[in-house]
């Protein structure tokens, strides 16, 4: 349990006058159902287009510590006929566009098989390094595939492109400038996961820098 989410969650559903069910409830809107209004979701660091954000199972609401969950993914299966490239959390570069994007979660998978890997899934903790606070989130890759002998790249942010999967924008890593801590669990269906550590300096949560 982290107590400070669990303090911030209870604040936050007092502030929306969920606790007393107050009748202005009935008018606030939730785009993504979870019970939880939009004006509320930042106050819990969740996400207002996702009803899990954490991707526990458990919807924000019902969801004691809805932005941490422990590591689920299994070490089982064959060893990995994949490596992790590269990971960047900052200084992030849009090739297509051909210039700076927004600092995001980014990792670059190569393939060293002779088939197509698929079923990929990705868990990744975010830690300040000064308050010690910690998010973490699990997602299923769905149409995530990373072809025989190439590498691809999966991106967690905001832009719906093909290859990138949903980010928190109200998480600490886009709402807080202290430095970061990350890690980062890759699984392919089938093969031993793989993973990686990388920082983020202090500073430029959320612009490109
Ligand atoms: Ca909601
Ligand atoms: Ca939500
Ligand atoms: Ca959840």
């Amino acid at each position: 349990m982290n107590f400070a989410t669990k303090t911030t969650f209870t604040a936050a559903l007092l502030a929306m006058g969920l606790a007393a069910a107050s009748p202005a409830l009935a008018a606030a809107k939730d785009t993504d159902g979870d019970g939880v209004p939009d004006t509320a979701e930042p106050l819990l660091h969740t996400d207002p287009l996702n009803p899990d954000t954490d991707g526990d199972g458990l919807n924000d609401l019902k969801d004691d510590n809805p932005v941490y969950l422990a590591d689920p993914i299994k070490a089982d299966g064959a060893a990995a006929p994949f490596a992790i490239k590269e990971a960047l959390v900052e200084n992030n570069y849009d090739y297509v566009a051909k210039k700076d994007a927004t600092d995001h979660l980014e990792v670059q998978i190569a393939n060293s098989s002779a088939k197509d890997l698929t079923g990929f899934s990705i868990y990744y903790t975010i830690k300040d390094v000064d308050t010690g606070t910690t998010e973490a989130f699990y997602k299923k890759l769905d149409g995530f595939v990373v072809p025989a002998g190439m590498d691809a790249r999966l991106h967690i942010d905001d832009t719906g492109l093909p290859g990138h999967f949903r980010a928190d924008l109200n998480s600490i890593y886009a709402t807080t400038k202290s430095a970061k801590l990350f890690t980062v669990e890759v699984k392919a269906e089938g093969f031993q996961p793989l993973s990686i550590t990388i920082n983020k300096d202090k500073g430029g949560a959320e612009a490109a820098d």
